[in-house]
């Protein structure tokens, strides 16, 4: 980077450092930090194809930097470079399906990732604002309907045991170091970024396909599952505002409503004039070892203490999916 760049970084704007800028929520937070007026710094895991799909018109407003979970050094470097004061780390191997089959770098990226940042903050400058990417994914068989921040763990996949050990370590820092450690535990947020594999982009995508003829059906596991689904680029707001406090803290992000993913198929084959129940077939092979049935988050703290609430329901956000599908299929 230019050195008069570097210089304008240091004084004039602050620098916000984002792990998994390639991702969904890492695509939104970067555009909501560059409209606030932040240097964003993005870190990749370097691969053999280009992953920079999300962020393709934000690639000459970004620093982009090769960093990876797995090697600590490697975020010790960036860190020592480019000074941020805000890190938010939005890495992991995020899909729970895959976390069966791959239980071990799961733990490795999406628990002891964790770790290797925080230790790296508390060697390179202890003063730097940390977000932590909890999930709803942590209360997995839920022991209280709705769940806010003082309900028990009971994580029911790989992803979820590594979710619980990423969100007490980031705790333990805040306590042991008194680290500005702050923990989103998220629920379902989705966006037509979303991964193709989730259920709902994978629904809106089919639905797509099949309306301009391009498929007659898509498979899916458990109809009956039900998720507290809320719109991504809400969810970025709440985790700036969680390190705009003077005080870290950990908070649910939720909508406060459930819904089913039959009932996401009612919506989003509608939309376009469809009845789901001709298209969607049930393939068994999308079932999970453990299901996590029923999550709903209360979002009292983070409405009160932040005054974060999201602004899109859940209809639109399945119309906003469908269209944008529809849209992109038909170019
Ligand atoms: P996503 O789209 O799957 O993005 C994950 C990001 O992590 C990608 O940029 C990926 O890079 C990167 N990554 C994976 N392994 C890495 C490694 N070893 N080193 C560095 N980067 C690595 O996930 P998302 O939906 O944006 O979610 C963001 C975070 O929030 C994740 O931690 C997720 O677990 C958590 N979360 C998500 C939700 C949700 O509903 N979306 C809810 C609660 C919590 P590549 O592009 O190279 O794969
Ligand atoms: O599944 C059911 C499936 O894969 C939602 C991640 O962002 O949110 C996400 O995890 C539900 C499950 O998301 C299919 O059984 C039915 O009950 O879209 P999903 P997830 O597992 O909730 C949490 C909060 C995270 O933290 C994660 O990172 O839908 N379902 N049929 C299906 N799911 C998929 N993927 N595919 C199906 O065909």
């Amino acid at each position: 980077m230019p050195l008069a760049r570097r210089a304008a970084m240091l004084v004039a704007m602050p620098t916000a450092l984002i792990t998994g800028i390639t991702g969904q929520d890492g695509s939104y937070l970067a555009e909501l930090l560059l409209e606030k007026g932040y240097e964003v710094v993005g870190a990749h895991r370097r691969s053999s194809t280009v992953t920079f799909e999300r962020i393709a018109h934000l690639m000459d407003k970004v620093t982009m930097v090769s960093a990876d979970l797995l090697d600590e050094s490697s975020l010790i470097r960036v860190l020592k470079e480019y000074r941020p004061t805000e890190v938010y780390n939005l890495a992991a191997q995020s899909f729970v399906m895959t976390s069966w089959a791959q239980p071990v770098l799961t733990g490795e990226v999406t628990a002891l990732g964790v770790t290797r940042l925080l230790d790296a903050i508390l060697t390179v400058d202890p003063s730097v604002r940390f977000y932590q990417a909890s999930s709803s994914e942590m209360f997995g068989k839920v022991v209280e309907v709705p769940q806010k921040e003082t309900t028990p763990f009971y994580p029911r996949s790989p992803y979820g045991v590594a979710k619980v050990y990423g969100h007490w370590a980031t705790v333990n820092y805040r306590e042991s170091y008194k680290l500005h450690a702050s923990s989103g535990i998220l629920f379902n947020h989705e966006s037509p970024r979303r991964g193709l594999e989730f259920v709902t982009r994978k629904v809106t995508n089919a639905v797509a396909r099949i309306k301009l003829g391009q498929a007659d059906h898509v498979g899916l596991g458990n109809l009956d599952s039900q998720r507290d689904w809320g719109y991504a680029k809400d969810y970025v707001r709440a985790m700036w505002l969680m390190l705009q406090q003077d005080e870290p803290a950990d908070y649910v992000v939720a909508t406060g409503e459930t819904h089913s993913v039959r009932e996401f198929c009612q919506i989003a084959f509608g939309h376009v004039g469809l009845d789901w129940e001709k298209y969607v077939r049930v393939d068994e092979r999308h079932f999970r070892p453990a299901e996590v049935d029923l999550l709903i988050g209360d979002p009292g703290k983070a409405h009160d203490a932040l005054g974060w609430k999201p602004e899109v329901s859940f209809e639109e956000l399945v119309c906003m999916m469908v269209d944008a599908d529809v849209e992109a299929l038909s170019r």
